[in-house]
């Protein structure tokens, strides 16, 4: 039961998930705030990328569809129920992952956070947010079915593990600078 869940919930959240490592991998480039300031602090910073954005949106898209077309024969394989992502859930998951983590930059520059220092919680959480959020937007339907509360709980006690254990893994392939 516990296993069908949390598949389930890891399954639902996988577009939401290889955004932010995506835009790790493809950053640089040009800011999207254009080195804009308010008050003396950047905008968002030149950790928040046009290419890291596309390119992070793109793969999470792209993984929901293959997802799709992986889901019957590994929901045959399990027995466990996965969802499918009609298109505007994808782009949610995907979209809203990456604008969560621009707004955190957001805030973190209003309360004098420097580039690439941690915000505990807000770090592991803000793609979560966003994602849901802007799922829920783009497809109510398909969110209240996919996402109800038991799998909306795993998703909150998961997500955080895996985003430790993915980001301590960056950092020690010398793919980021901080590990989290
Ligand atoms: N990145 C990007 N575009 C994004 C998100 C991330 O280009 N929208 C890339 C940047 O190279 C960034 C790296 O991924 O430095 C790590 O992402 P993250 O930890 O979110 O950014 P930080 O550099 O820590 O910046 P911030 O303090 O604003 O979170
Ligand atoms: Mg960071
Ligand atoms: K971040």
């Amino acid at each position: 039961m516990l296993h069908a869940l949390v598949a389930a919930a890891f399954w639902a959240m996988l577009p939401a998930y290889v955004p932010n490592n995506a835009a790790v991998l493809a950053g640089g480039g040009a800011p999207i705030d254009g080195g804009r300031t308010v008050d003396g602090r950047r905008l968002l910073g030149d950790g928040k990328t046009w290419r890291g954005t596309a390119v992070g949106t793109v793969a999470g898209v792209a993984l929901a569809l293959i997802l799709n077309l992986l889901a019957p024969a590994a929901a045959a394989a399990t027995g466990v129920s996965l969802p499918t992502f009609p298109p505007a859930a994808a782009v949610g998951l995907a979209f809203g992952a990456m604008l969560g983590d621009i707004s955190a930059s957001f805030l973190k520059r209003r309360t004098g956070r420097e580039r690439g220092a941690a915000f505990p919680v807000v770090d592991q959480l803000d793609f979560v947010a966003g994602a849901l959020v802007c799922a829920a937007i783009l497809d109510f339907g398909w969110f209240t079915d996919t996402f109800t509360l038991p799998v909306l709980a795993v998703v909150l006690v998961l997500t955080p593990v895996l985003h430790v254990a993915t980001n301590g893994l960056a950092y020690l392939l010398d793919l980021k600078d901080e590990p989290y």
